[in-house]
């Protein structure tokens, strides 16, 4: 194909494959529909999403209490979101605007605030149609869950082995591993293997045994873990042993990725339940020593606060097995998205993955997704102007796989190395 030559053309061409292009979302908390009520969707779970929940509570009257709100119905807790945040708090913030956005593209009137009759619409969907749906007009080829065998609910539906669709590839996640060794002990005994209370080195073994029996029944895509922003590595912690005498191993046999999100705080105040956690600034230097003493590890690592962002890029062009994914969390709005994006292209041309969903909500699949593919348009448009003042004319196939490389392609790439 030819090489663009006017500034018109080339972001007509950047705005369309950045609308077209296939995302594979590498991070999400949904589940398979015969997982039952582990899949959560439809207007009520949108509009009870924890951070929502979270801002409802800057606004709601001193009589709402977070402990009142939680006896009530789904419903009746989606009512008060819906009175507080929407009706007289504006929606305005992203989250909230996220809910119309993604109400508006299935077609519902939301601006005629009538909740009732979207209920009513949801109520008539079938999940088996609905999540095809969603995925294809969000334009995902797939999503990756989030899948932990210390959850007794969880384990039980893949001991079943209950079907999954081709839309959901699988992660094993280790928190409880990391930051709880008790209670995962405790899991992974009633499971039937021997831990104890400590992780010596009987433990240990049987731990890895427990790990690769997961591996072999679920297949992951990789292994992952949430961590606070005192994470350490080296150290004389539990969890540095358990890394290195366990975690780090079976990545290695397996050839697993080990997925790090760092930075949050979590319980600030636990009375918001899932909503409850901050953010603090990381230590960038435990990522550092890992890529340095685990050559052989692919690491993912994502971080919560924004001003761990530079250092960790810088980092990733250091190590090539590091890689840095999405704008998590509370990075996960348009403002920073942007920031975030263009430096990543700054200093690593197109070898990250811009952004990933943590959908916990089906539903929420688009509008994450439009937001973040307006962002990052805007984002490109700007870089390929630059680089067209400079000289350089890219075809709209450059334009495409470039595209493609930071919504997934660069995972993929990464993975199979
Ligand atoms: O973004 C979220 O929904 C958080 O609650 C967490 O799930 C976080 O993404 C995590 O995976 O720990
Ligand atoms: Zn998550």
């Amino acid at each position: 194909m030819n090489p663009l030559n006017d500034l018109a053309a080339l972001d007509r061409a950047v705005r369309s494959a950045t609308a077209q292009t296939a995302i594979s979302d590498i991070h999400t908390h949904l589940f398979p529909p015969s997982h039952g009520r582990l899949l959560l969707w439809g207007v009520d779970e949108l509009l009870t999403y924890h951070y929502l929940v979270a801002e409802l509570f800057l606004v709601a009257p001193r009589q709402l209490t977070p402990q009142k709100f939680w006896t009530l119905s789904k419903p009746r807790q989606a009512d008060l979101v819906w009175q507080h945040v929407f009706l007289a708090g504006g929606a305005m913030s992203e989250a909230a605007r996220g809910v119309v956005t993604t109400l508006n593209a299935l077609g519902l009137d939301v601006a005629g605030r009538d909740l009732a009759s979207i209920r009513k619409w949801f109520a008539g969907q079938r999940i088996g149609d609905y999540l095809p749906r969603v995925f294809q007009m969000a334009g995902l080829d797939y999503a990756v869950m989030t899948n932990n065998p210390f959850a007794a609910d969880e384990a039980e539906c893949w001991r079943r082995k209950e079907p999954v669709p081709r839309q959901l590839r699988t992660a094993l996640r280790i928190d409880t591993l990391l930051l709880d060794w008790p209670a995962a002990a405790k899991a992974m005994q009633a499971a039937g293997y021997r831990t104890a209370a400590r992780p010596d080195a009987r433990s240990c073994a049987a731990a890895r045994r427990f790990l690769a029996d997961w591996a072999g029944r679920i297949k992951p895509m990789y292994l992952a873990a949430s961590l606070p922003p005192e994470f350490a590595y080296p150290a004389r912690s539990t969890m540095a042993a358990v890394l290195d005498k366990l975690v780090l191993p079976t990545a290695m046999e397996f050839s697993l990725p080990l997925t790090l999100m760092i930075g949050v705080r979590r319980a600030v105040n636990p009375a918001l339940g899932d909503g409850s956690a901050a953010v603090g600034v990381a230590d960038v230097t435990a990522v550092q020593h890992l890529c340095q003493e685990y050559p052989r590890v692919k690491f993912l690592v994502t971080m919560l606060s924004r001003v761990n962002q530079h250092e960790l890029c810088v980092l990733a062009r250091k190590f090539g097995n590091l890689h840095v994914f999405g704008c998590w969390w509370f990075c996960n709005n348009p403002s920073i998205i942007e920031e975030m994006t263009r430096m990543r292209l700054e200093l690593l041309g197109t070898a990250f993955t811009c952004q990933h969903s943590d959908a916990r909500v089906l539903d929420q699949l688009i509008y994450k997704w439009s937001h973040t593919r307006k962002v990052v348009a805007d984002v490109l448009a700007e870089k390929y102007r630059d680089l067209m003042a400079a000289g350089w004319r890219p075809t709209e196939e450059e334009i495409r796989r470039d595209v493609r490389m930071i919504f997934g392609g660069a995972f993929a790439a990464f993975c199979a190395k």
